[in-house]
């Protein structure tokens, strides 16, 4: 059986939510970050950068959690034949899946740990703060490029009428904004967005498992 390694509400949510999607069997494993379970030897034999999540399918062993997503969505397809969260290799949809996927890896969620982790930016506390606002201030045009996109799009989602992997990573990473002067919760577009998502039974069964309590987003 699959493992997930885990920490609540982390970067684990967004391969969470596609497991409970594909109704795939899968065990959970806790890594205590507050105990630093993470950086431990027994973890970091499994995985030596010590972040979270870590997927284990048999042999293989992954990390980085938009590439969990993307092989979920590939490997598992079949077993959730009413929707495909990743469109069909050589369309245009699945370009656009790329391109949203790396956009909100590289771009919004790297932002995001900027904000969270200031300190390993700048060596002292005036500069971090510095360092944070200017994170949120970049991660606010951010979510206004998403918000625009979502106005124009031709369907509820990302990639128009069909949910995919890149909401259910966005749903993540949106989450991580919910301490914001203006959240994601806070934009036209985005807000009835994350109303849809949050409807969805993956959803609300992962925050229930990973003891995630209000606000969700
Ligand atoms: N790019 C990685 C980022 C993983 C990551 O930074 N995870 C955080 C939790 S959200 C973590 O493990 N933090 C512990 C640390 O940095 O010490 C991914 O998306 O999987």
């Amino acid at each position: 059986m699959m493992q997930l390694y885990y920490s609540p509400g982390t970067a684990c949510l967004a391969p969470h939510f596609l497991l409970e999607e594909l109704g795939l069997p899968y065990e959970l494993v806790l890594v205590d970050t507050s105990k630093q379970e993470h950086q431990q030897a027994a973890y970091l034999k499994l995985n030596p950068n010590g972040k979270i999540p870590l997927l284990i399918d048999g042999d293989l062993q992954l990390t980085e959690s938009a590439a969990i997503c993307l092989y979920l969505a590939d490997q598992y397809a079949a077993q959730h034949k009413a929707i495909n969260f990743s469109p069909a290799l050589g369309t245009p949809e699945r370009a656009r899946l790329y391109q949203w996927m790396m956009y909100l890896t590289n771009t919004l969620q790297a932002e995001l740990l900027s904000y969270f982790y200031p300190e390993r930016l700048h060596d002292d506390v005036a500069g971090a703060a510095q360092v944070k606002a200017h994170a949120e201030q970049r991660v606010a045009q951010m979510l206004g490029y998403i918000d625009d996109h979502l106005a124009q799009a031709q369907g509820a989602y990302l990639l128009g009428e069909q949910v995919s992997i890149a909401d259910l990573f966005l749903f993540m990473l949106c989450r991580w904004t919910r301490g914001m002067q203006k959240p994601a919760r806070d934009y036209a577009q985005l807000g009835p967005y994350l109303q849809r998502l949050f409807e969805r039974r993956s959803i609300i069964k992962t925050f229930e498992m990973e003891g995630i309590q209000a606000p969700f987003y």
